[in-house]
C-alpha cells in the first residue's frame, strides 16, 4: 500500500492531495494513509504536509526500493509480486530459488547490488550498488522449449524501447544478448530455462542495464556505456524498470498471441549487425561472413565466403 500511496502523491505532485481522498482511491483508513506518509518521510521522501490541503511530494532523489518499483509498474502489469534486494549475489541465483520454491509466473527480483552477477557461459556481470537495474523476471509461456532463445530476442525490444522513450538515446541490438550505444554495451541479458524432458516449465529472464554509471574501470572502460555517460542525465531506475515491463507486457502478450513473426520486425528495425561482416565465435568454431539478418524463429543466418548460409543458434559476435 505504501507503493500506491507513493504513486497517488507523484501523479498529482503540482498540487496538494488531502488524506481523505488518497483513503478513497485506496480504500484504506486515513490513519493508514497518515502511517505509510510518515514511513516515506523516514526513507527519505520530501512530503510537505499543509493542515487544510493535504500532502504534495517534492521529488528529489531517485531511489531504487520496492514500493518505488510497485509505484511505477503499469496497471495491466505481467508482474506483480516484487522481491527487493539491497544487496545479493545474483537476481539470477534469487530468481531460481523463487521458482524451486513454487513461486513462477509474474514474479520479479530486482536487487541495488549483486556481488556476483553472472553473463553467459559462467561470465562474470559486473553489477555495483545505486547505479544499474540488475533484475531477473520469471515467466512461463506455454511455448516449445527451442522457442525459449526468442525471448531474449523479445526482451531485447522491449528494453530497447524502454530507453528510447525515456532517454531519446538511439540503441541497436547485437545478437543476441547485447544492447549497445554508440558500440558500446549498455545492457546484457540473460535467459536461462527450467524444464523437464520434454517440457518448459519457466524461464528467467535476467537483464543488466546500465544506467547511472560516471565511468567504468577496468575491463570495462573501452567496452560498456552508461545511459548517464550517453546522455549526461540521472535516471530514475524504478520508472525505467516501469517502462521496461510496460514494454514486456505488451510484446510478451503479443508473442504468445500471434507468435515470433510479430516480434521479429521489430528486432529487425534496432538490429546494429545486419548487412556487414561479422565473426561468430561458436562453443566448437568460428564462423565469418556477412550478417543476413534473424529467420522467422530468430535464429541467426550468416552467409560465409563461398555462399553457404550458416544458422547460428548460440555464438558471441564480433563486428
Ligand atoms: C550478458 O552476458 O550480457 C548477460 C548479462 C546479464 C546480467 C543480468 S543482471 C540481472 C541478472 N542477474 C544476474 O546475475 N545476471 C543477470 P555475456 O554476453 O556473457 O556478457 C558478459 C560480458 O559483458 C563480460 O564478460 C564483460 O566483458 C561484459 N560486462 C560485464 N559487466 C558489464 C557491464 N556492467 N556493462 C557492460 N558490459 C559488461
Amino acid at each position: 500500500m505504501k507503493g500506491q500511496v507513493l504513486k497517488l502523491l507523484r501523479e498529482h505532485n503540482t498540487t496538494f492531495l488531502s488524506g481523505e481522498k488518497m483513503s478513497q482511491v485506496i480504500g484504506c483508513s486515513r490513519t493508514a494513509i497518515w502511517k505509510h506518509i510518515d514511513a516515506l518521510r523516514k526513507e527519505g521522501y520530501d512530503i510537505v504536509a499543509s493542515q487544510n490541503k493535504g500532502y504534495q511530494l517534492r521529488e528529489t532523489y531517485p531511489m531504487l526500493s520496492e514500493h518505488e518499483i510497485l509505484s511505477y509498474l503499469p496497471n495491466d502489469s505481467l508482474f506483480t509480486n516484487v522481491i527487493f534486494y539491497r544487496s545479493i549475489n545474483s537476481t539470477q541465483m534469487a530468481a531460481q530459488k523463487q521458482v524451486s520454491d513454487g513461486m513462477t509466473h509474474g514474479t520479479l527480483v530486482v536487487a541495488d547490488e549483486q556481488t556476483n552477477g553472472k553473463g553467459r557461459l559462467g561470465r562474470t556481470w559486473h553489477s555495483e550498488k545505486d547505479s544499474g537495474v540488475w533484475m531477473s523476471l520469471i515467466v512461463k509461456p506455454d511455448i516449445a522449449f527451442e522457442q525459449a532463445p526468442q525471448l531474449t530476442l523479445l526482451t531485447a525490444v522491449s528494453v530497447t524501447r524502454a530507453i528510447e522513450k525515456l532517454s531519446k538515446v538511439n540503441v541497436t541490438i547485437k545478437w543476441p544478448n547485447d544492447l549497445l550505444i554508440n558500440g558500446k554495451k549498455v545492457c546484457g541479458i540473460l535467459t536461462e530455462m527450467q524444464a523437464d524432458t520434454d517440457r518448459l516449465l519457466s524461464v528467467i529472464i535476467g537483464i543488466g542495464l546500465n544506467v547511472n554509471h560516471k565511468q567504468f574501470s577496468d575491463p570495462l572502460t573501452d567496452i560498456a556505456t552508461s545511459l548517464f555517460i550517453e546522455t549526461g542525465k540521472t535516471y530514475d531506475r524504478s520508472q525505467l524498470i516501469g517502462g521496461i515491463l510496460d514494454e514486456f507486457t505488451k510484446l510478451y502478450q503479443l508473442y504468445l498471441d500471434d507468435g515470433f513473426a510479430i516480434i521479429k520486425p521489430l528486432w529487425e528495425a534496432h538490429a546494429s549487425s545486419t548487412g556487414k561482416k561479422i565473426s561468430a565465435r561458436t562453443a566448437t568454431t568460428v564462423i565469418e561472413g556477412i550478417a543476413l539478418g534473424i529467420d522467422n524463429e530468430g535464429v541467426l543466418l550468416l552467409e560465409d565466403e563461398a555462399g553457404k548460409v550458416h544458422k547460428i543458434y548460440s555464438a558471441d559476435i564480433d563486428l
